[in-house]
C-alpha cells in the first residue's frame, strides 16, 4: 500500500536526535564498529531520514519503541546480537540511554531516596514510590473498604493469559445501588508492561476523586453526576514481569551479586506487550515469566495490545509477524485484556475516555491513521473524524493544563487497533491517548508527582487538572446525548445496537448492550452517547481541484552526497502547496522542505524519503505565505538530473453523505421486553421519550 506522505511533526520528546540538516553521512554509513566486550541494554536513537532507512529497520527484529519522528525512530537494544544486527545494517545513531540496567538501578536508588525522605508526597495517595500490581489491587480493595458508598471494586469478565484476576474501580454516589443513567467517564493505565506511570497517573486520579469527596465543591459535583470507572493496570501480566524485574535491577546492585549474566539482560524491565507466548494457543496460567525468557527483554512474545481492538485493526502501524513490537495479534480483540475493555465500553455510555501511555508529553485525539489513508474495508479517506472540531478543543483544553501538545494521533505515526480508534468510531464517546512525561517509559518516581499535580508553569494544575477537565466534558449533556421522561418505577430501559465495525479490510460485528432503573418518581434521565456512529456519519474528503493556482518549475543537477536548494514564494492563502521531486532512474533522491524565516533560518516543515525507486512527494496543509527552500537531495542516485516542481492548489471538500442509525430502546418489567422504540438522538440533543405502553398492564 502506498500513501501520499502528509506532512507530521516530529514527536515532543526530549530526545536528542541527530537531525539531517544537509547532508551528513550520519545516515547513510556507520563506520564498520564492533559490539563491545561490555555490552550494556541500551536506548538508541536511530537516524531514519528516508523511509528506505525507516523499512530497513523494521527488518532486523529490534524493538523499535514507537518513538519516532520523521527521521529517527527510538529503539531498546536488548542484546549484543540487537547491537550487532543495527550495526550490521549501517544505519547510524545516537545512544540516548548508554545502559538501561545502570539507567534503571540510578532510577531505583532515585526511588529508594526519595522514599526514605519523604513519609507523605503531595499525591492524593500520598505515596512516595511506584506501585507493585499487589499495590493496586490492595489499593482498590482499601477505597472500596473505606468508602463503600462511593466506590465498588469490580473484576473484568476476562482472566489475564498467564491467569490474573484484572481489577478496576467504579466510583459514584450510592454507586452500589440500581445505575440511574448517568454519563460514564472512563480511565484506564498500562496497556503496555512498562509504562508504569500511565497506572500511577489514573490510580492517583481515583484515589483523588474518592478522598475528595465531600470537601473539594467540584469533585463532589462531579462525582455525583457521573461514574468514573480506572481501570489502572489493563495489562497486568506484562506489568508484573516488567516491575518485578525492574525492582530487581536493584537488587542485584545492592547484595553485590551483579553478575555479568544477570547484568547483560533487564529481564521484562522494558517489556511492552502483553503475555501470548505461542500466537493463537492460550498462554497456561502461570508460564509467561519461564516462557518469555528466550525473548531478550521479553519484547518478542506477546500481542500489543494498543494494536488488537478492533478499530480499523489489521492496517497501517500495526505488524503481522508476531515478534515485532507492535504485533497486532492473530485478530481484532484476540486477547483477553482488550476484550475486557471493549466490553467494559460496549455495557455503558462512556461519553469520554482516556487511555494512559508514557512518553512523549502529548494529548493524542482520533484517528490513528492518516486523513488521506483508505480503508479498503470503506474504498474512501478515512478523513477526519466527524467531531474533529470538538475533540480536538477538548484535546487543546486538556493540553493547556498539562502542558503537553495536542495533536492528532496520526500525526505521531499511522497506527490502527488502539484504543480510541474502536472506542470513539464505535460508540462516538471521546476517546484520548495520554504519553505523559518528556523522556522515558518509567522514570524517577518524583516525576509522576510532577506530571500528575504540574510543575513550573503548570504547578497545581497536570494531569490533575487535564483529567478534571476531561470529567466535566463527560457530564456535559451538550457533548453527548440526554433521553428522559416517562416509565414506570423501576423498569429497567435498555438501549441495544449491533452493527459492523470497520477492520482496516474487512470488520466485525459489535454489539453495545446498556441498562438502566427508572427511579421511584416514574421518570428517567438517561446520558447516552449518539446513535449514529461518526464512522458511519458524513464524512469530508478533500481533494485537489483542478489546475494550480500558482506553479514553478525547475530542473538542476546534483551529485551523488550532495544537495540543491531552489526557492518558491507562496504569495497568496491556498489549501495545499505540492512539492514533486521527479528523475528518471529508479534510484534514491530526497526531498526536504523548508520555511524560510524574516532572518533567513530555516525551519524544516516537511520531506519525504521515499523507498528507493519512487519519486518523491511533500503536502503541505494551508501553507503560510512566504519564501520555501526545497531542497534536492541525491542520496543515491546515478542520473543527477532532475525536475523539482512546486504547486499551489485550492482543495475541494466533497462529503460522502453517511447513514443514520438508531438505537433500540426497550422497557423491560420483570425480565419481559414491555415496550420497543427505535431511537435515534445526535450528539447534544436532548430527547423526550415517554415509555408510556411500558406502564400499562
Ligand atoms: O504506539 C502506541 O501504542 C502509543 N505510543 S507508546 O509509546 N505508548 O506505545 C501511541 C499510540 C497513538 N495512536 C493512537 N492512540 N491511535
Ligand atoms: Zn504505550
Amino acid at each position: 500500500m502506498r500513501r501520499r506522505p502528509l506532512p507530521r511533526r516530529a514527536t515532543l520528546c526530549a530526545v536528542a536526535t541527530t537531525v539531517l540538516i544537509g547532508l551528513t553521512t550520519a545516515g547513510l554509513s556507520t563506520p564498520a564498529a564492533a559490539v563491545p566486550d561490555e555490552f550494556r541494554p541500551q536506548l538508541v536513537t536511530v537516524d531514519t531520514p528516508t523511509r528506505a532507512d525507516k523499512a530497513l529497520l523494521q527488518t532486523l527484529g529490534l524493538d523499535l519503541t514507537e518513538h519516532a519522528g520523521h527521521d529517527y525512530v527510538e529503539v531498546v537494544l536488548h542484546t549484543p546480537a540487537d547491537l550487532a544486527a543495527l550495526l550490521g545494517a549501517g544505519l547510524g545513531f545516537d545512544v540516548r540511554i548508554p545502559d538501561l540496567l545502570a539507567r534503571e538501578a540510578e532510577n531505583n536508588r532515585i526511588n529508594a531516596a526519595y522514599a526514605a525522605a519523604t513519609t507523605t508526597s503531595p499525591l492524593p495517595s500520598g505515596r512516595d514510590a511506584y506501585r507493585t500490581l499487589a499495590d493496586y489491587n490492595a489499593d482498590m480493595a482499601a477505597l472500596e473498604s473505606d468508602r463503600p458508598d462511593l466506590v465498588k471494586r469490580f473484576a473484568l469478565p476476562h482472566r489475564s493469559l498467564d491467569g490474573r484476576e484484572i481489577f478496576g474501580v467504579e466510583i459514584g454516589k450510592d454507586v452500589h445501588g440500581p445505575d440511574r443513567g448517568l454519563p460514564v467517564f472512563v480511565m484506564l493505565g498500562v496497556h503496555h508492561a512498562r509504562e508504569w506511570p500511565s497506572g500511577e497517573n489514573a490510580m492517583e486520579f481515583a484515589v483523588d476523586l474518592v478522598r475528595n469527596y465531600g470537601t473539594d465543591r467540584r469533585i463532589t459535583d462531579l462525582v455525583d453526576r457521573s461514574r468514573v470507572v480506572v481501570v489502572p493496570v489493563v495489562n497486568v501480566d506484562g506489568f508484573e514481569l516488567s516491575r518485578t524485574d525492574g525492582e530487581l535491577v536493584d537488587i542485584r546492585e545492592v547484595d553485590g551479586g551483579g553478575t555479568a549474566t544477570i547484568l547483560g539482560n533487564p529481564g521484562n524491565a522494558y517489556k511492552r506487550k502483553n503475555c501470548r507466548l505461542v500466537d493463537g494457543q492460550d498462554t497456561p496460567d502461570g508460564t509467561c515469566r519461564a516462557g518469555s525468557l528466550t525473548s531478550p527483554g521479553g519484547f518478542g512474545t506477546g500481542t500489543d495490545l494498543n494494536r488488537n481492538y478492533g478499530g480499523y485493526w489489521g492496517g497501517p502501524g500495526a505488524s503481522d509477524l508476531f515478534a515485532d513490537p507492535t504485533y497486532r495479534g492473530a485478530a481484532p480483540f484476540s486477547e483477553p485484556e482488550t476484550q475486557n475493555i471493549r466490553e467494559l465500553v460496549s455495557g455503558r455510555h462512556v461519553t469520554t475516555l482516556i487511555t494512559n501511555h508514557t512518553f512523549s508529553n502529548l494529548v493524542l485525539r482520533p484517528n490513528g491513521a492518516a486523513p488521506d489513508l483508505v480503508p479498503p474495508s470503506e474504498g474512501i479517506p478515512l478523513g477526519d473524524p466527524f467531531d474533529e472540531a470538538a475533540l480536538k478543543a477538548l484535546g487543546d483544553e486538556m493540553a493547556a493544563q498539562n502542558g503537553y501538545t495536542s495533536q492528532h494521533a496520526w500525526e505521531l505515526y499511522d497506527t490502527t487497533g488502539s484504543t480510541e480508534d474502536w472506542s470513539y468510531n464505535a460508540t462516538g464517546g471521546f476517546g484520548y491517548t495520554f504519553e505523559i512525561g518528556p523522556d522515558e517509559f518509567h522514570p524517577p518516581f518524583p516525576e509522576v508527582i510532577d506530571e500528575y499535580l504540574g510543575a513550573g508553569e503548570f504547578a497545581g494544575k497536570g494531569n490533575r487538572e487535564a483529567y478534571l477537565v476531561a470529567l466535566e466534558n463527560a457530564v456535559d449533556p451538550t457533548t453527548h446525548s440526554v433521553l428522559s421522561g416517562k416509565a414506570p418505577a423501576g423498569a429497567t430501559l435498555r438501549l441495544k445496537k449491533t452493527f459492523p465495525s470497520p477492520t482496516w479490510e474487512g470488520s466485525i460485528q459489535d454489539t453495545l448492550d446498556t441498562t438502566m432503573t427508572v427511579g421511584p418518581d416514574g421518570r428517567y434521565t438517561w446520558h447516552v452517547n449518539p446513535s449514529t456512529r461518526p464512522v458511519v456519519k458524513d464524512r469530508q474528503v478533500e481533494t485537489l481541484s483542478g489546475d494550480p493556482v500558482q506553479e514553478e518549475s525547475w530542473t538542476g543537477t546534483t551529485l551523488p552526497l550532495q544537495s540543491t536548494d531552489r526557492e518558491f514564494t507562496v504569495a497568496r492563502d491556498a489549501d495545499l502547496l505540492e512539492v514533486v521531486l521527479d528523475w528518471p532512474t529508479p534510484d534514491d533522491m530526497d526531498l526536504e522542505v523548508y520555511r524560510k524565516n524574516a532572518d533567513g533560518s530555516l525551519v524544516q516543515v516537511g520531506s519525504s524519503g521515499n523507498f528507493v525507486g519512487e519519486k518523491e512527494r511533500v503536502l503541505l496543509q494551508a501553507p503560510e505565505q512566504g519564501t520555501y527552500v526545497l531542497r534536492a537531495i541525491n542520496f543515491a542516485s546515478v542520473t543527477p538530473t532532475w525536475t523539482l516542481t512546486a504547486s499551489l492548489f485550492e482543495a475541494e471538500t466533497s462529503t460522502v453523505p453517511g447513514l443514520v442509525e438508531a438505537w433500540t430502546l426497550t422497557c423491560e418489567r420483570d425480565g419481559r421486553v414491555v415496550e420497543r422504540v427505535p431511537v435515534v438522538v445526535d450528539r447534544g440533543q436532548q430527547l423526550r421519550v415517554d415509555l408510556k405502553a411500558c406502564g400499562r398492564r
